[in-house]
């Protein structure tokens, strides 16, 4: 049963995923599990998505949104913010060590994602154009080009800068997403630090639930 105080999100009913963990409920539910704070998730189908009830809370008719209490959040990278600011553990407490870590969280969505989710909608899309190899190796070399500054970047290190923090909660959920494209391997630096994320005890259990949610659908036909 729903505890008053207990946060809600939204995931999908039927992830297109099919349990890989790739929606972007995973990071709010990895940041979650990472700070102990239990969660409700309400599952919502793509056409509930769009119903005015769901707009009210996400406008653009988007998993993931977040409630809790009196307030309504949208945006992952948003939402998972407002959880590292709530609870220890996924923010720096000293201000210039914090505010680093924020900047890693908008550089995982702002500079990191846009490219890998370019390639990965090429993939998806346009697999069968004519000019897909070609386009498919500029969107490779595009990819390439972040992996090997954040290789650089990284050097020796576990995480980005320090400690664990959100910016690496982010950065491994968007990295994720070259899994099975062979561009992470170039790095094994890369690869290695997306498979420390990937061993954390909250990011296992983060994924087990998702799965769960997965494995109780019924197959489509
Ligand atoms: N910027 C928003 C955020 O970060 O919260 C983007 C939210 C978003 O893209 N939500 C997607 C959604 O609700 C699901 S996660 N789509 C339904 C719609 O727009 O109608 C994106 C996603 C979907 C599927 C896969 N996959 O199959 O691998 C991976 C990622």
């Amino acid at each position: 049963m729903a505890q008053p105080d207990t946060p809600a999100i939204t995931a999908f009913e039927r992830s297109p995923d099919r349990g890989r963990g790739l929606a972007r409920d995973m990071c709010v539910r990895w940041a979650l599990e990472e700070v102990g704070q239990p969660y409700d998730v309400r599952l919502v189908s793509f056409g509930a998505l769009k119903e005015p009830a769901h707009r009210a809370l996400n406008p653009f008719g988007q998993i993931p949104t977040y409630e809790e209490g009196g307030l309504a959040l949208f945006e992952s990278g948003a939402i998972v913010l407002h959880i590292a600011g709530r609870h220890a553990g996924l923010l720096p407490d000293d201000a210039h060590a914090r505010a680093r870590a924020i900047a890693w969280m908008f550089a995982a969505l702002n500079t990191v994602e846009p490219p890998i989710v370019e390639r990965s909608m090429a993939v998806l899309l346009e697999r069968e154009k004519s000019w897909y190899g070609e386009r498919l190796g500029l969107l490779d070399g595009r990819v390439r080009v972040r992996l090997g500054e954040l290789a650089s970047r990284l050097g020796g290190a576990d995480w980005l800068d320090g400690a664990f923090s959100a910016g690496d909660l982010l950065m491994v959920t968007v990295l994720r997403r070259l899994h099975g494209s062979g561009l992470l391997e170039e790095h094994p630096g890369m690869r290695e630090y997306v498979a420390r994320g990937e061993a954390r005890p909250a990011w296992q259990r983060a994924f087990e639930e998702q799965l769960a949610v997965y494995n109780s659908q019924p197959p489509t036909g």
